[in-house]
């Protein structure tokens, strides 16, 4: 059962902490070797500052790791250098990302005793193929890299040529930590093989996650002053039919050309290209694992409430107040003629790392991706495809060393560098706003990867791509019809991975 440490959890935890911290303080007593996480003591000390600090580092689970390790060894990092997020390395600047991860990879290199060297390519969705094609031939040559870290679509094809080490095998490597998401576990590891990872350990998987964004002022002026959408994603209330019936009317044709378009004002705008962010949000995926640890087309998507969910997608798309669209559904969002905005929330700190003049400057909020129905168990989080994943290169004579590299910084990660990244998104500390910080953690927890979309190159891009493409066409009740058509090459991709993920 994997260890979430909860809005809740943490509260009480903070509480806990401050009391014991009281009455260590009295009392000159020392029990945090220990003391469980909850009621985990700070250090004696009557200073209330120290005693805060170390209760927000105790807010988190701990690792497994030892303290200490002495590898002495180089780990060779081979990574994309097209990321968009600051994410590897940085310099200390005073942004509170990049000093966090400055100080991370300080802190890891002492910790295992291992120093750092990022080798960079060009591996972005038009070059991953050469950025993999480069790395088979490094490895030929004996020059040889420890870990890869690119493009969400590399590890997967690496997978494929069997370059990956099967995490499961490292008893250091803890899938059931909270900075792994637990779709590694239940989407991701097939006949208890995992060939890469991702979570915490990458700023951009948090940035690519999909949410709609909302602006705090206009939804007060056009839907409501009191109930706010996180107050309805807390109740249960989050549906698709509830979000559309506050925004599809709203609509002005600023311009009177009579077309939706992107100088016009909407209730919400929508980036196209991640309206599968609606299926993966009623927890549905294009593949799943059977009894018997094959791969198959799931039962869900291939359902009829599937289709569903498509055509009512489909039919609020063509109300006034929607508009999807690639980029230009954003200008609206950030031109504050749309109330709601359904993207990768890097948006908020602005495209490319903050460099570009569109960002969001006004008090903005950021819910799920709504359900089609409450009775759909949790919310699911979609994500775009340029964030990092990483893998273990088969070949690396530092195996042990690098896997432990990778848990340690997705522990490390979790304490220091995603608060940093939530204060940066969410302009507000993590401990300063409850409702805040609780929608981040159901955006973070609910991350989906969905092997159809991981391997879309598999299947055509059939998996990644029928739903979005479906429910954004004037086709949008034929969800099934077109899934019909597709299953003999999803089949196809789905025996080239069963090679790699079988008994
Ligand atoms: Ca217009």
């Amino acid at each position: 059962m994997k260890k979430h440490v909860r809005l809740f959890a943490m509260i009480l935890a903070i509480i806990t902490l401050l009391l014991s911290a009281v009455s260590c303080a009295e009392t000159g007593t020392e029990n945090e070797t220990t003391a469980t996480p909850e009621t985990q003591a700070p250090s004696v000390s009557g200073d209330s500052t120290e005693a805060e600090t170390t209760a927000e580092e105790t807010l988190f689970a701990p690792d497994d790791l030892k303290e200490k390790y002495e590898f002495n060894e180089t780990i060779t990092i081979f990574m994309w250098d097209d990321y968009r997020m600051t994410e590897f390395y940085a310099e200390e600047t005073g942004d509170i990302i990049a000093d966090s991860i400055y100080h991370r990879n300080i802190k890891v290199g002492d910790r295992l005793g291992v120093t750092f060297e990022f080798v960079e390519e060009p591996g972005d969705s038009g070059d991953y193929k050469d950025w993999i094609k480069k790395a088979e031939n490094d490895r030929a040559a004996d020059n040889d890299y420890d870990i890869y870290a690119g493009y969400s679509r590399s590890a997967p094809l690496m997978a494929i040529k069997g370059m990956n080490v099967n995490l499961l095998d490292y008893e250091v490597f803890n899938v059931d930590k909270p900075w792994w998401p637990e779709a590694l576990t239940s989407e991701c590891t097939v006949n208890d093989k995992l060939y890469f990872c991702t979570g915490d350990i990458a700023t951009s998987m948090l940035w690519y996650m999909n949410g709609f964004m909302y602006n705090k002022d206009l939804y007060k002026d056009y839907i409501s002053t009191e109930k706010t959408p996180m107050d309805m994603v807390i109740n249960n209330e989050w549906t698709m039919d509830i979000f559309f019936g506050m925004v599809k009317d709203l609509y002005v044709d600023n311009n009177q050309d009579g077309l939706k378009d992107k100088t016009d004002f909407f209730g919400a705008t929508m980036y196209s290209t991640d309206l599968g962010a609606f299926q993966i949000g009623s927890g549905i995926t294009s593949l799943e694992k059977g009894e018997d640890g094959s791969l198959r087309i799931s039962e869900k998507w291939n359902s009829q409430l599937c289709a569903d969910i498509c055509a009512l997608l489909g039919s609020y798309i063509q109300q006034p107040g929607v508009y999807a669209a690639t980029s230009a559904s954003r200008t609206p969002f950030f031109n504050q003629t749309s109330i709601f905005h359904m993207d990768r929330i890097f948006l908020i700190k602005g495209v490319d790392n903050g460099n570009s003049e569109d960002k969001v400057t006004f008090a903005c909020g950021v819910v799920p991706v709504p359900k089609y129905d409450n009775t759909i168990e949790k919310y699911r989080t979609n994500l775009g495809n340029p964030y990092t994943i990483y893998a273990v290169n088969a070949t690396s004579k530092k195996l042990e060393a690098a896997v432990t590299t990778l848990e340690a910084m997705g522990s490390e990660n979790y304490r220091s560098v995603t608060p940093a990244v939530f204060e940066v998104a969410m302009k507000v500390r993590y401990q300063d706003d409850p409702q805040a910080s609780e929608m981040f953690d159901i955006l973070k927890e609910g991350v989906s990867f969905d092997f159809g979309k991981l391997y879309g190159t598999s299947f055509g891009d059939v998996t990644s791509n029928l739903f979005p493409n479906t429910a954004n066409s004037p086709n949008y009740s034929a969800f099934l019809t077109q899934l019909k058509k597709s299953e003999r090459i999803i089949n196809k991709g789905i025996d080239d991975l069963m090679k790699v993920y079988g008994k």
